[in-house]
């Protein structure tokens, strides 16, 4: 039988279990990425595992997200990566080279090899034919010690991609086409391979859109072969060596195969709050604009702001729109500039911000009161833009465009002008100097620790009875950043008792207070979810900080991948309803109880919840490997890890 690309390069990276969808593989990481805002605690954690260099192929830290600065917090935090890099042997992107993502498609993916990383969006990568996942800090903290990578052995989805875009539609609609289709929920412990004849008329960029977007449905990774169009992408970056060639065979299985015909595919847009809420451009013709945000690790390649620069030249932004401007890295603005598009879409009125995150996580750029705001990022979740009743719609650099001049939504085909071509120069001016690489002869300095950086705080082993209260039921696709929000809060990520304050900020704001004083009274508190709890980012905060207000179990319809790792690295119970029906009769203060508890994660699947308030009871599935049996036993992951 033949394979398809994930089976062919997950088995040359196995290393503990056999590749049958479902059950716990681990796979040898070739490479790891972390991000500033997820960085600082990753790289503790690696600290204290007392390894004296990173033992994967390739490590890259990137400063990248908390560039504002407004305090010493983030200055200090940037200070500290880059003496760890140094030390451990991590290459080190400036503050001011690009986004993570971005810049490691351009100077370091590989086909073939794979990577985690402390960012969610990592599966960007997959657009070079590499395996790319997401993953809790801790989780790298540990490939980057040569450790494994542990995952549910993911069912691989086709998408068949046939036929070509028409003009004015690009990847972006493509990727929110996938979206209608899959949605942002129930696609935990699956992996999109790509392929079909539309393949050939899609850029390495293109597909990073689409594998990028990817992550919003919830799969492990996206993933597309390396053809032509790879080897021709590595050879702008003056890489071509590092190009293979990479295919599924002609009789590869897949558990599902969605066929999509590029041509038939119109200008989409997700309204809000929520990526998979998908419209045509067209039925919201005629909505004003307040704010137009060009950019993200989604939509910021040189083709992307090319576009634009195209579509916009010799115009102005209509007065009603503030149009921002966020190249995704250096190697893409300086390219702009010195091909004379930069200048172009400074006429337009293009307010240039850094080449970061930025407005994408809410730490600048939020838009007035109620505004709607045009975003060519991935996220529109409530309150990510730092304007909490802000209307954020993701959209494609065209739509942007087209809001750009009319102050409205408008589908870019009805702009009475060609659809300009844009393409990537054969040849990109690259200039890594903002890349540095670790001297080995100099490893002996001294670690930079400022006060905004503390030694993150443990768990204590799992308690034989878990005993406490509802501290707070939410409903469903409840995301991360719904848990502990970003933007202006970030500057604190390294801090975790001061992040830990504004847990739930945005949904409850006393939920800090209370939880911390159950905790104080020896109480332990449960949160409860509805569908797709733990959607969205990455950031293991998401466990820590309510592990350090004393929550020991949340107990959901269903939980998302990345932070159901999270919780278990952090010794908290994710917990999930055997019968949905029995969220509807629990109530917020409620008194649940866990008799037995330790027992019954030792031997078993299933647990009963004792309601104390209602004088009933129920079940709850707790599905763990042995490995994360241990952990949870122990209180987490550091408790298990026997230093080196
Ligand atoms: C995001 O897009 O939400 C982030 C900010 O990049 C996060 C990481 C973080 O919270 O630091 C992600 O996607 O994982
Ligand atoms: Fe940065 Fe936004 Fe991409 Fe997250 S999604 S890595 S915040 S640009």
């Amino acid at each position: 039988m033949g394979k398809n690309i994930v089976e062919k390069i997950l088995a040359g990276h196995l290393v503990y279990g056999a590749l049958a969808p479902g059950g716990e593989i681990g796979i040898r990481i070739d490479q790891t990425l972390t991000q500033d805002a997820t960085g600082t605690l990753a790289y503790l954690q690696f600290e204290a595992m007392n390894v004296p260099r990173v033992r994967t192929e390739l490590s890259v830290s990137y400063i990248d997200h908390n560039t504002i600065q407004i305090g010493f917090e983030n200055a200090d935090d940037h200070r500290y990566l880059m003496s760890v890099a140094q030390k451990f042997g991590i290459v080190l992107s400036r503050a001011g080279n690009g986004i993570c993502h971005q810049v490691h498609l351009e100077r370091f993916g590989r086909p073939g090899k794979t990577l985690i990383g402390s960012d969610s969006h990592t599966p960007t990568c997959g657009a070079l034919g590499m395996i790319a996942i997401g993953a809790g800090g801790l989780d790298v903290a540990q490939a980057m010690a040569g450790e494994p990578f542990y995952l549910a052995c993911p069912s691989v989805v086709k998408i068949n991609l046939e036929g070509r875009l028409s003009p004015w539609v690009s990847a972006k609609d493509v990727i929110l086409k996938v979206l209608e289709i899959f949605s942002t929920k129930g696609n935990v412990g699956t992996v999109f391979e790509y392929g079909g004849r539309g393949l050939a008329t899609l850029s390495v960029p293109e597909r990073a859109t689409i594998a990028n977007m990817g992550a919003e449905c919830g799969v492990t990774t996206s993933v597309f072969p390396s053809d032509d169009l790879t080897r021709q992408f590595l050879r702008s970056q003056e890489r071509e060596a590092d190009f293979i060639e990479l295919k599924a065979d002609t009789d590869a299985v897949y558990a599902r195969v969605e066929t999509i015909d590029l041509s038939r595919i119109e200008p989409l847009a997700a309204k809000p709050h929520s990526p998979d809420n998908i419209a045509t451009v067209r039925s919201l013709a005629g909505i004003p604009v307040q704010q137009v945000c060009l950019g993200s690790c989604t939509n910021s390649s040189y083709k992307d702001l090319v576009t634009v620069a195209k579509i916009l030249k010799g115009r102005i932004a209509h007065p009603d729109v503030s149009f921002i401007l966020a190249p995704g890295s250096r190697q893409v603005l300086d390219n702009l500039a010195r091909d004379g598009y930069l200048a172009s879409l400074i006429a337009s009125g293009a307010r240039l911000m850094e080449n970061a995150c930025g407005f994408c996580i809410g730490n600048s750029q939020s838009p007035q009161s109620g505004a709607v705001s045009l975003r060519t990022s991935n996220r529109n979740f409530p309150g990510r833009s730092g304007t909490l009743d802000a209307d954020i719609y993701l959209v494609s650099p065209e739509t942007a465009a087209a809001a750009v001049i009319t102050g409205r939504f408008t589908d870019p085909r009805d702009l009475a002008m060609e659809y300009p071509d844009a393409r990537t120069p054969e040849k990109l001016v690259i200039d890594d100097s903002l890349i540095l690489r670790p001297d080995d002869a100099d490893r002996n300095g001294n670690i930079y620790r400022g006060p905004n950086i503390g030694a993150p705080p443990v768990n204590t082993p799992l308690p034989d009875t878990l005993a406490g209260p509802v501290t707070i039921k939410v409903g469903d696709k409840i995301t991360t950043d719904h848990i502990i929000p970003a933007g202006a809060r970030m500057k604190y990520r390294s801090n975790i008792p001061r992040y830990a304050e504004f847990v739930f900020e945005n949904v409850d704001a006393t939920f800090a207070r209370r939880a911390l004083a159950n905790k104080e009274a020896g109480r332990h508190n449960i949160i409860v979810a509805g569908l797709s709890y733990g959607q969205g980012s990455s950031r293991e905060h998401a466990a820590i900080c309510p592990m350090y207000l004393g929550v020991r179990a949340v107990i959901a319809k269903s939980l998302e991948r990345i932070h159901a790792a999270n919780l278990i690295n952090f010794g908290i119970l994710p917990l999930a309803f055997a019968d949905e029906k029995d969220y509807d009769t629990l109530g917020e203060g409620d008194e649940l109880e866990i008799a037995g508890l330790r027992t019954a994660v030792a031997v078993g699947e299933s647990l009963t919840v004792a309601n104390k308030t209602k004088g009933t009871s129920f079940a709850v599935r707790l599905s763990l490997s042995p490995r994360q049996k241990e952990m949870i036993l122990a209180g987490g992951a550091f408790n298990v890890r026997s230093p080196k």
